[in-house]
C-alpha cells in the first residue's frame, strides 16, 4: 500500500505566502477544483489518499509536503522556514503518526520538505531560504548522510529537480548546479520555468506532470515514461508545484505498520 497525505484548500488560500503578489488574486474555488483533480490522479495512480483536516487559519496548508519528510519507517515533522507555516505541522504529524514513527525537528533548525529529494537510496537536500544548515544536519543524522545542494535561484530544491525513477532526475539546469547530481542520469527540463522539472512518481509507474508543462510531458514520453497530466496552475501561482501538494509514503517497505 502507498499513501498520499493531502490537505484541503482553505477559504484563506488567497493569502498564501508568495514571492510576488499574484494578479488576479488567488482563487480558492479554482484551487479546490484543481485539488480534487490532483487527488483523483493520485488515487487512480495507486495511492490511498489520506486527508489531513483543513486548516482555516493556514493559507499555505495545502502545500503539505513542506511539513514532513518520510524516511523509511519514520517521518520527520519539520520546522518550516517561513514562520507563518509552522502552525501547519502538528495536524500533519498526527495523521502520519497513525502509520509511521514521527520525530520532530526543533529550533533553531528549519527545513521545508520541498527541499528534500530522494532518488534511489540517495537523499539530496537544498540549503535554501527555507532550509538552514541545522535543518540539514538533523535530516542527515536521521538518514545517515545527505548531499546538500545550494538553492539560490528557486524557492525549493524540488522547484527545479525531481526523480523520474530510481536513477534518473528531471533537472532544470539553469536553476541548480548539475554537479550535485553526478552519477545519476539527468534529463533536462525544457523551457524557462524551473517547475517544469517538478513531477510526481505514481505507484502504477506513471509520472504525474503539470498540464501547463506540456513540453516536460513530451520529453518524458519520448524517454519511454508513461505520463498523466493534471491542471495545478492555481497552485503554481502560489509558488507551489505538484510534489508540494502531498506527502507520499511509498509501499513495499513496511512503512505502514501502524495501520489498522
Ligand atoms: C510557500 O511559499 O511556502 C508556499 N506559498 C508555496 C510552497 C510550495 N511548496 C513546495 O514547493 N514544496
Amino acid at each position: 500500500m502507498s499513501l498520499a497525505f493531502v490537505r484541503p484548500v482553505p477559504a484563506s488560500f488567497a493569502d498564501c505566502v508568495t514571492a510576488r503578489p499574484p494578479h488576479p488574486p488567488l482563487d480558492p474555488q479554482r484551487a479546490r477544483l484543481q485539488h480534487d483533480a490532483y487527488r483523483a490522479a493520485l488515487a487512480v495512480g495507486g495511492f490511498d489518499v489520506v486527508e489531513v483536516p483543513v486548516a482555516p487559519d493556514h493559507p499555505d496548508s495545502p502545500f503539505v509536503e513542506d511539513t514532513a519528510v518520510v524516511l523509511g519507517e519514520r517521518a520527520l515533522a519539520t520546522r518550516p522556514g517561513h514562520p507563518s507555516r509552522r502552525g501547519e505541522v502538528e495536524a500533519v504529524a498526527a495523521a502520519l503518526a497513525d502509520h509511521l514513527d514521527v520525530v520532530r525537528m526543533e529550533a533553531p533548525a528549519t527545513l521545508d520538505g520541498g527541499d528534500v529529494l530522494k532518488v534511489g537510496d540517495a537523499v539530496f537536500v537544498g540549503l535554501s531560504s527555507r532550509t538552514n544548515a541545522a535543518g540539514i544536519e538533523v535530516l542527515s543524522d536521521l538518514c545517515g548522510g545527505v548531499t546538500a545542494v545550494p538553492v539560490e535561484r528557486v524557492l525549493h530544491l524540488k522547484s527545479a529537480v525531481t526523480a523520474v525513477d530510481e536513477e534518473t532526475v528531471l533537472l532544470h539546469r539553469p536553476s541548480l548546479d548539475a554537479a550535485a547530481f553526478e552519477g545519476l542520469r539527468v534529463l533536462d527540463a525544457p523551457g524557462e520555468d524551473p517547475e517544469a522539472a517538478n513531477v510526481v512518481r505514481l505507484p502504477d509507474g506513471r509520472l504525474l506532470v503539470a498540464e501547463h508543462h506540456a513540453a516536460s510531458a513530451d520529453l518524458l514520453t519520448a524517454h519511454g515514461h508513461r505520463v498523466v497530466t493534471v491542471d495545478v496552475s492555481e497552485f503554481a501561482r502560489a509558488d507551489g508545484g505538484l510534489t508540494c501538494l502531498s506527502v507520499r509514503v511509498r509501499g513495499g517497505s513496511g512503512l505502514v505498520r501502524h495501520s489498522p
